[in-house]
C-alpha cells in the first residue's frame, strides 16, 4: 500500500488513549495506525510531539447578519483561516433565522456566504428566533432530517429571544426529531430593567455591561432552561457558562440524572470583569471584552476550571463573535460615546482557544491530555453528529490532525493572528503550546508559522443526530 502521507513517530492522544504510532493517510482519511508503516509519497516526522485530532469549534459566529448596523469582521475565509492556524479543523457557526423570515431562507443565505470560502470543513447550527407553526411543524423537522441537527435558542436579545412557551414548543420538536438544543441562558427582563436604570443614572461606560448582566440573571435562566427541558424530557446544552451559580444549577441537574450538557469558553477562564474597565487611549477600550454573559471574577474563573476538570462541561468552545474595535461597523457602531447597551456583544477567540487551554490546562496540570481532546474536539463532534468522521484519531476518520509544539514559549499578539479583527482580548498572555502543523483532510494548512490553506478547500458537512454510541 502506498500512502499519500505518513506521519512518523506520532504520540497520538484521543479522548481515551495515548499511543505511539505512525499514521498512514490516503485520500484525506486515516487508513492505518501502526509501527513502521510503509513509505508515503510525503512524510512528516512528529517525533517528540503530541499529535491530536484537530479542534472542533462547536460555537462560533462567522459572517452572521446583524441588525444594528454592525458587521462581523470575519467571514468564512478569514474565520476558517484563523481557526486552522490555531489548530481547529472544523467549525460550526450559525445560520440565524431573522424574525419574519423562514429558517430555510437563513440556511440558503448562509450557504451562499460560505460557498468557496472556507479552508477547513464546516457544518451549520440553526438559530430559531421565530418558531411559527410552519417552522415547528414543517421547516425545522425537515431541516433536522437534512443534516442541520442542532440549533441555538436565546432567552435574551430582543431580535432573537423566545418566551417559555415558545421554548417548550421548540424543545418538543427537538425531542421528536432527536436534535440537540443549545440554550443561551440569561433572564431578558432583568437585563432590560437593570440596563434602563444604569443608563438613566448615566452609568454607560463599558464596565456597566457586567452590572447589567449579573450572575443571578444567568443562574435564573439556567435553572429555568433546565426545568423546561425536564418538562419536555429532552437533552439540552447550556452554552457559555460563566461562573459558580450557573455551574451549581447544572451540577444539581446532572446529579438528578437529567441530560443537561454544558459548554464554557476561554473568556471565563482568562478574562474578568475588570477587563471591561480598561480606559487606555479612550473611554471605550473595555468594549473589546464585552460579551454575554460577561466575564466574572477570579473566584468564578476558579470554579470554571474546577468544573472543567471535574467533568461538568462537555465542550470548550470559542464563542468567536468578531467585531473590530476601530471603525464605525464594529464595537463603535453607536459612536465613541455610546452606552454599553449599544456595543455589539462578542469577542474573537477561534485561533487562541486551543493554545490557551493546552497551556494553562494541560501543561499547568489542571486537566489531562485526554480531557483536552474530549473538551476541544471529540465531544463537540459527538454532540453535533460529526463523530467518528471528526474528533478522533482512528482508521476511517478524516485526517484532521494537529502536531503540537510545546517547546516554544510564545506571547499572544494580535499582529500574529489570522482573523480580521484589530485586537485580541488575550494580548500579552504567555502560552507554551501552539500548532506546529495543522492538517485538514491530509492537506497541510498551517506549518511553522505559515498559513498554507486556500479558500474553497473546506467542505460543508451535513450532521447526523448526536452520537449515541456504536451501532
Ligand atoms: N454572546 C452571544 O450570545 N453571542 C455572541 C457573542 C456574545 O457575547
Ligand atoms: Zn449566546
Ligand atoms: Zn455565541
Amino acid at each position: 500500500m502506498s500512502y499519500d502521507l505518513v506521519i512518523r513517530n506520532a504520540r497520538c492522544a484521543t479522548a481515551s488513549d495515548v499511543f505511539d504510532a505512525d499514521i498512514g493517510i490516503i485520500d484525506g482519511r486515516i487508513v492505518a495506525l501502526g509501527a513502521q508503516l510503509a513509505a508515503g509519497k510525503t512524510e512528516i516526522d512528529a517525533a517528540g510531539c503530541y499529535v491530536l485530532p484537530g479542534g472542533v469549534d462547536g460555537h462560533c459566529h462567522l459572517d452572521q447578519p446583524m441588525n444594528d448596523g454592525s458587521k462581523m469582521a470575519d467571514d468564512f475565509e478569514t474565520g476558517t483561516r484563523s481557526a486552522a492556524c490555531g489548530g481547529t479543523t472544523t467549525v460550526i457557526p450559525f445560520a440565524c433565522q431573522i424574525k419574519g423570515d423562514t429558517l430555510r431562507a437563513a440556511v440558503e443565505d448562509y450557504h451562499r456566504r460560505a460557498e468557496g470560502k472556507a479552508t477547513i470543513d464546516y457544518a451549520f447550527h440553526l438559530i430559531v428566533s421565530d418558531p411559527t407553526q410552519a417552522v415547528l411543524e414543517e421547516e425545522l423537522p425537515a431541516l433536522i432530517r437534512e443534516g442541520y441537527t442542532s440549533f441555538k435558542i436565546y432567552m435574551t436579545y430582543d431580535d432573537l429571544k423566545l418566551d417559555d412557551r415558545q421554548i417548550l414548543d421548540v424543545l418538543s420538536v427537538a425531542r421528536a426529531e432527536g436534535a440537540m438544543v443549545m440554550v443561551h441562558a440569561e433572564n431578558t427582563d432583568c437585563i432590560a430593567w437593570l440596563t434602563e436604570r444604569l443608563v438613566k443614572a448615566g452609568n454607560t461606560a463599558p464596565r456597566f455591561h457586567a452590572d447589567s448582566r449579573p450572575m443571578l440573571v444567568e443562574r435564573e435562566a439556567t435553572h429555568r432552561a433546565i426545568a423546561l427541558a425536564e418538562l419536555v424530557d429532552v437533552p439540552i446544552l447550556i452554552v457559555h457558562v460563566s461562573g459558580r451559580e450557573a455551574v451549581e444549577q447544572i451540577r444539581w441537574a446532572q446529579s438528578l440524572g437529567l441530560q443537561i450538557h454544558a459548554e464554557t469558553c476561554p473568556q471565563y477562564l482568562f478574562l474578568t470583569s475588570s477587563n471591561l474597565d480598561a480606559t487606555e487611549h479612550d473611554g471605550l477600550h473595555g468594549a473589546k471584552c464585552i460579551c454575554s454573559p460577561p466575564p466574572r471574577d477570579k473566584a468564578n474563573q476558579e470554579v470554571i476550571w474546577q468544573a472543567l476538570a471535574g467533568g461538568v462541561f462537555r465542550v470548550f468552545s470559542s464563542d468567536h463573535a468578531p467585531f473590530r474595535y476601530e471603525g464605525t461597523d464594529g464595537k463603535k457602531v453607536g459612536g465613541c460615546h455610546a452606552s454599553f447597551a449599544e456595543i455589539p456583544n462578542g469577542i474573537p477567540g477561534l485561533e487562541t482557544r486551543l493554545p490557551l487551554l493546552f497551556s494553562a490546562g494541560v501543561l499547568d496540570g489542571r486537566i489531562d491530555i485526554n480531557q483536552f481532546v474530549a473538551l476541544t474536539s471529540t465531544n463537540a463532534a459527538k454532540t453535533y453528529g460529526l463523530y467518528p468522521r471528526k474528533g478522533t484519531i482512528a482508521v476511517g476518520a478524516d485526517a484532521d490532525l494537529v502536531i503540537w509544539d510545546t517547546q516554544t514559549p510564545r506571547t499572544i499578539r494580535n499582529a500574529d493572528l489570522h482573523h480580521d479583527v484589530d485586537y485580541t482580548p488575550y494580548e500579552g498572555i504567555a502560552v507554551r503550546a501552539w500548532p506546529a502543523i495543522t492538517l485538514s483532510r491530509g492537506e497541510v494548512v498551517w506549518r511553522d508559522g505559515e498559513y498554507l490553506g486556500k479558500p474553497g478547500m473546506g467542505r460543508f458537512l451535513p450532521c447526523d443526530k448526536p452520537w449515541a454510541g456504536p451501532r
